[in-house]
């Protein structure tokens, strides 16, 4: 089981990706995880995505695509994973189509977490003042949510011609949302 969870900046991949991994034991793959761990560690790839991530931009594709190949092709995402903030963009949607795709394999599922644009600015202003990430500033919030219509909202209409599309209200507690999945999924 491959599966995509695609939302916006706060509507909870992250916290509903987490929930999903544990519960069926599969790997969770999180994009901006591995790029806050390397601005951390102040690697080469830490120090290319800062300015993007902190401006609320993409981190480029000539980037990330090196990267979200390296993850697919670990030995513990072989037989299922859950994609969290990736494919982002159409060149990530369609190297992780062709990398899949040469095994054999395919997404199973994408779960696109709907909340209203209101509610994401005030979870998003919520977090920065609980975890201070420097992305979660107004200025930055209002681009990422711009991004994200942009380059990732289309993507939906990459998935629904494959059936595999499932809306999920994303307003509620983090449990309600969570059995949401469950049922969606039948597991
Ligand atoms: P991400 O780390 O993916 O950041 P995000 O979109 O804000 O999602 P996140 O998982 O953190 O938040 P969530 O919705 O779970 O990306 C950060 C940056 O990295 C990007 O801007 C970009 O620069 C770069 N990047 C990452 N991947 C990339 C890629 N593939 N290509 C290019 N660039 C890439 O949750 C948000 C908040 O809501 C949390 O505080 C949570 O507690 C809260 N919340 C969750 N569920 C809730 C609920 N039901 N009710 C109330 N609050 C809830």
């Amino acid at each position: 089981m491959f599966v995509l969870i695609l939302g916006a900046p706060g509507s909870g991949k992250g916290t509903q990706g987490k929930i999903l991994a544990d519960r069926l034991r599969l790997v969770k793959i999180t994009t901006g995880d591995i790029l806050r761990a390397a601005v951390k560690a102040g690697t080469g790839l830490g120090l290319d995505a800062k300015k993007y991530m902190d401006a609320g931009k993409l981190v480029p594709d000539s980037v990330i695509l090196d990267l979200i190949k390296r993850e697919l092709d670990k030995p513990e995402a072989k037989d299922g994973a859950v994609f969290d903030g990736f494919p982002r963009t159409a060149a990530q949607a369609e190297l992780v189509d062709q990398t899949l795709g040469a095994r054999g394999q395919r997404l199973t599922h994408v779960l696109l977490l709907d909340v209203t644009e209101e509610e994401l600015v005030r979870r998003l202003h919520g977090r920065a003042a609980l975890e201070g990430r420097t992305d979660d500033t107004p200025e930055t919030v209002r681009t990422r949510l711009q991004v994200y219509q942009q380059d990732t909202a289309p993507l939906v209409a990459h998935y629904v011609p494959r059936g595999v599309v499932h809306r999920v209200p994303g307003t509620g507690s983090v449990d309600e949302i969570a059995g949401e999945i469950k049922r969606i999924l039948g597991r």
